[in-house]
């Protein structure tokens, strides 16, 4: 009887914590260039997103967490649809219906058949039916764009892999004419369109008539056996010919410019993996709206792919061109163009990889670690439409399936932390052992890749995880014996920001106790957040200490000093101290140094390794 239940409960956090190109969105609305970026739409629309999580910071600074809910559809699940509505294909634009990316509106009449069709794909297919697959889009590029990337006639072309499993119709379709309307056609060498054993009748026979008809030369290859995107990706690009392979998503929109600003960065340098700026299409109304430029991916210590922001001195830098590319230590992974044969001389991606996840990362980790780079091209932008849960089946189980590829990513490239993830994912650690990856330890011996820990130390310099020089573990207060934790916010996800506050210590090592500090540097922990001081507070008595997202600034630096046990505040010269009050949910304070115990703290090693 409770054997289900307890599945399920333990299940929980995996499906919530899921995240497709979801996001933790960290940023400072202070240091951002928002004039530029029109954040503020971009907010409406992720709000708009009912279900993504977000908070928003006194100091402006907002975190949201989106993520997924990867349960399974099927006619079973779906209220009210039968298997012919399911197949039909409901296609039914009207000329002028998300025109320029405007959201689609629908009529109050339609609005119980709209909630219904929603379940099929989990994006507004009703909306999306009445949009024409030729929709014009604003050209979102900053001013500077519109001539550096003109002269295009030595640029390699490209074939366009989209793999789709039971996408509809009009957003698989609108991706393809969105890359046929702009993209110079001279640099489109193909556009293969990868079938992971879709059922959906509209998607057979209606699919390869259409596809004939077209400008550009489509091909739609058929995978006889649900393969997952890694595979069907895969086998897309053994049969593609273009000098570059350009994957995006089956539900995209490509913008003026989005392709030319990517290829002129490979034609520089075959290392180069080049992602565009990903904007969102909301699932509800199917607004374009622009993104957020200063993003960069990287991953939590679950392994979860997390957007971050450009730190203060990378942003001073961009000042100068805020158009030119920047690096990135991981891509989101649906969105991306690579020199063709480069990719297959790096290994292609980890065919043992199922249905969804993970590969993004191990491909990430590859490309830094055996000499390649990956970069953001700002110039170049596509709109992906994101979406709250997964529409299709994840057969094996959701958190078999990530947690296996997860597995094998940290198995194959994280060395020494490989153990930190498998210490504290231990869904991904029971796991481990059913992974073979011998062939791609000898890939990686091949290529003579470099270490995680360069990965970590060059690439991701602002990382957030345990190392041999850092402090790992828990923070305890010598007057109550309470341990420094993580703000769980109201609810149940862990919404990284607020105040810095004191529970229990656990015996067994929990996240969110658990940080890292550097000796007169910051105190991190995980998902990018620091103990921070903000500076404006000094003159007060007691000013609060928070956990905010990390910026790098000195007002997030500490001094721990080991003879007094005082963590000092470099920038105030003050001590952090534990509230006036004894209620535990009052944050901690600075205060005068004065060594009293709510001043002295025990940095407690906690083994990650
Ligand atoms: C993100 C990526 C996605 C992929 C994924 C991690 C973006 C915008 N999207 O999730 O490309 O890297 O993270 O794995 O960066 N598909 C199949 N067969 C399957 C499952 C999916 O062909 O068994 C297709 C699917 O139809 C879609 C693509 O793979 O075209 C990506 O799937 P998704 O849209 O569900 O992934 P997303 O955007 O949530
Ligand atoms: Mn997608």
């Amino acid at each position: 009887m409770m054997a289900p239940c307890r599945r399920l409960l333990r299940l929980l956090p995996v499906i919530l914590t899921v995240t497709v190109l979801s996001a933790v969105l960290l940023w400072t609305t202070r240091e951002a260039d928002s004039s530029e970026d029109s954040d503020r739409e971009y907010w409406l629309a992720v709000r708009s997103a009912g279900e993504q999580r977000e908070y928003v910071d006194h100091k402006g600074i907002r975190v949201v967490v989106g993520h997924y809910m990867g349960d399974p559809a099927s006619a079973a699940n779906m209220p009210n649809l039968t298997d012919e509505v399911i197949n039909s294909n409901m296609f039914d634009p009207k000329p002028n219906e998300g025109k320029n990316g405007q959201p689609v509106m629908i009529p109050p009449s339609q609005l119980v058949k709209m909630r219904q069709l929603f379940h099929i794909n989990r994006f507004n297919l009703m909306a999306s039916d009445r949009i024409p697959l030729n929709r014009s889009l604003p050209d979102v590029r900053k001013k500077r764009c519109t001539n550096k990337y003109k002269k295009i006639d030595n640029l390699p072309d490209t074939s366009i892999i989209i793999v789709f499993h039971n996408e509809a119709w009009s957003t698989l379709l609108r991706t393809v004419h969105s890359v046929i309307n702009r993209s110079p056609r001279s640099l489109l060498n193909e556009i293969l369109l990868v079938d992971d054993a879709s059922t959906r009748a509209f998607l057979k026979k209606p699919l390869d008539d259409y596809v004939a008809q077209l400008p550009v030369r489509t091909k739609v290859i058929r995978v006889p056996k649900r393969a997952g995107l890694v595979r069907a990706r895969l086998m897309g690009a053994r049969r593609a010919e273009g000098k570059v392979l350009t994957f995006l998503d089956a539900h995209c929109e490509c913008t003026t410019g989005w392709l030319e600003s990517l290829l002129a960065r490979i034609a520089e340098d075959r290392t180069r993996v080049v992602c565009p700026v990903i904007d969102i299409i909301s699932d509800d109304t199917f607004a374009y709206v622009r993104s957020f430029e200063l993003h960069w991916g990287a991953f939590n210590w679950e392994l979860h792919f997390r957007w971050y922001t450009l730190g203060g001195g990378e942003i001073k830098r961009r000042k100068q061109d805020i158009s030119e590319p920047f690096k990135t230590p991981a891509m989101a992974g649906g969105l991306f163009a690579m020199d063709r044969e480069y990719f297959f001389e790096l290994g292609g991606y980890d065919e043992h990889m199922e249905i969804w996840g993970g590969e993004n990362l191990e491909m990430s980790f590859r490309v830094w670690q055996c000499g390649g780079s990956i970069e953001i091209v700002p110039c170049s932008h596509v709109g992906h439409l994101f979406r709250k849960s997964s529409p299709y089946t994840f057969p094996g189980g959701v958190g078999e399936i990530l947690y296996s590829n997860l597995a094998r990513v940290a198995v194959v490239w994280m060395d020494e932390w490989k153990e930190f993830f498998f210490k504290f994912t231990p869904e991904a650690a029971r796991l481990r052992d059913k992974q073979s990856v011998r062939s791609r330890l000898e890939l990686r011996e091949r290529l003579k890749c470099k270490s995680f820990e360069w990965y970590l130390d060059n690439v991701w310099p602002q990382h957030f995880f345990p190392k041999e020089d850092r402090f790992f573990g828990k923070i305890r207060n010598r007057r109550t014996g309470e341990c420094l934790h993580k703000p769980t916010g109201k609810g149940s996800l862990n919404q990284p920001m607020g105040a810095a506050g004191m529970s229990p210590c656990e015996t067994e090592p929990i996240l969110v106790q658990m940080f890292v500090m550097i000796q007169g540097g910051p105190v991190m922990t995980d998902e990018s957040v620091c103990l921070d001081a903000p500076e404006r507070d000094h003159s007060t008595t007691q000013p609060k200490v928070r956990i905010m997202a990390c910026s790098g600034l000195n007002r997030q630096n500490w001094n721990f000093n080991p003879r007094t046990l005082a963590m000092e505040h470099i920038a105030s010269g003050m001590c952090l101290d534990l509230p006036r009050s004894d209620n535990t949910e009052d944050s901690l304070v600075l205060e005068s140094c004065n060594g009293y115990p709510g001043q002295q703290w025990v940095l407690e090693d906690v083994a990650w390794k």
